[in-house]
């Protein structure tokens, strides 16, 4: 009897155990755990630099240099993937000189697009190459951006990135960064200290329309402020 008692009580804090568990957050498991995979685009384009600060698992902090981006005006779309193939097709158009000194610049990689929380508009923006910084030509309906040095929670992701794939990667990318990092920190403090002074996610594409499914680097990015 007595025995029996025990083990319904042991039984019984077994499952209670279960159940803190599961509820728990949980991260889907990332596409590419050890991260750091080099897009393969930037061996033939231009990509902004940045000092990789920290790692851990499914996640990278970055620090990227100061640099000059060019952002569409905010684009209303049905999607994402839609949204940026049109802020695309006009930064490329920007950067075959169709802009106000005629200047022709080189590609760079990777097209960013910030989507507008709980409305269908998006903001699409392009590194400006190294050669340019310094004074990127103007161009109707697009806007210069100088972006300070800033620190950037990333995470990579595989396929294509439609809104929904957005939206839990970027959720799984905060729940792995309450987790220590390989260097002892837990960053989640910093991110939600400076929530509503930084863009909530960005999304970088590094791949060419052709790119196979397989072979598709994506990135979700969160900057933060220390
Ligand atoms: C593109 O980059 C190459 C290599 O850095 C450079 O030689 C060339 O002048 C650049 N072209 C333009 C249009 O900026
Ligand atoms: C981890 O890296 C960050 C950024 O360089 C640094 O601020 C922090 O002190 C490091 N933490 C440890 C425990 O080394
Ligand atoms: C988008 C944009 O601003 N295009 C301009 C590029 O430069 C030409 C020539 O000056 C202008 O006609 C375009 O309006």
């Amino acid at each position: 009897m007595e025995t029996g008692l025990t083990i319904l009580k042991l039984s019984f804090c077994i499952s209670l155990v279960v159940v803190v568990a599961c509820a728990q957050p949980q991260a889907p498991a990332p596409w590419n755990p050890s991260m750091g995979m080099r897009p393969g685009t930037c061996d033939r384009y231009e990509c902004p630099a940045y000092t990789l600060v920290d790692t851990g698992y499914g996640f990278e902090i970055r620090m990227y240099d100061s640099a000059v981006w060019m952002s569409t005006a905010p684009i209303p779309a049905p999607s994402m993937t839609q949204a940026t193939k049109t802020g695309f097709q006009r930064l490329l158009s920007y950067i075959k000189g169709n802009n106000k000194s005629k200047t022709k610049m080189n590609m760079t990689a990777p097209v960013m697009t910030q989507a507008t929380p709980g409305k269908s508009i998006y903001t699409v923006s392009f590194y400006v190459a190294k050669k340019n910084q310094e004074n990127p030509p103007r161009a109707n309906g697009l806007h210069v951006k100088q972006w300070k040095p800033t620190y950037v929670a990333v995470r990579q992701v595989g396929g294509y990135v439609t809104d929904d794939v957005a939206k839990t990667e970027a959720a799984a990318l905060m729940t792995s960064l309450t987790v220590v990092s390989n260097n002892g920190t837990v960053w989640i403090g910093a991110i939600e200290k400076s929530k509503g002074k930084s863009p909530e996610f960005l999304i970088a594409d590094y791949n060419s329309p052709s790119t196979q499914t397989t072979a598709r680097v994506n990135e979700i990015l969160v900057p933060f402020n220390m």
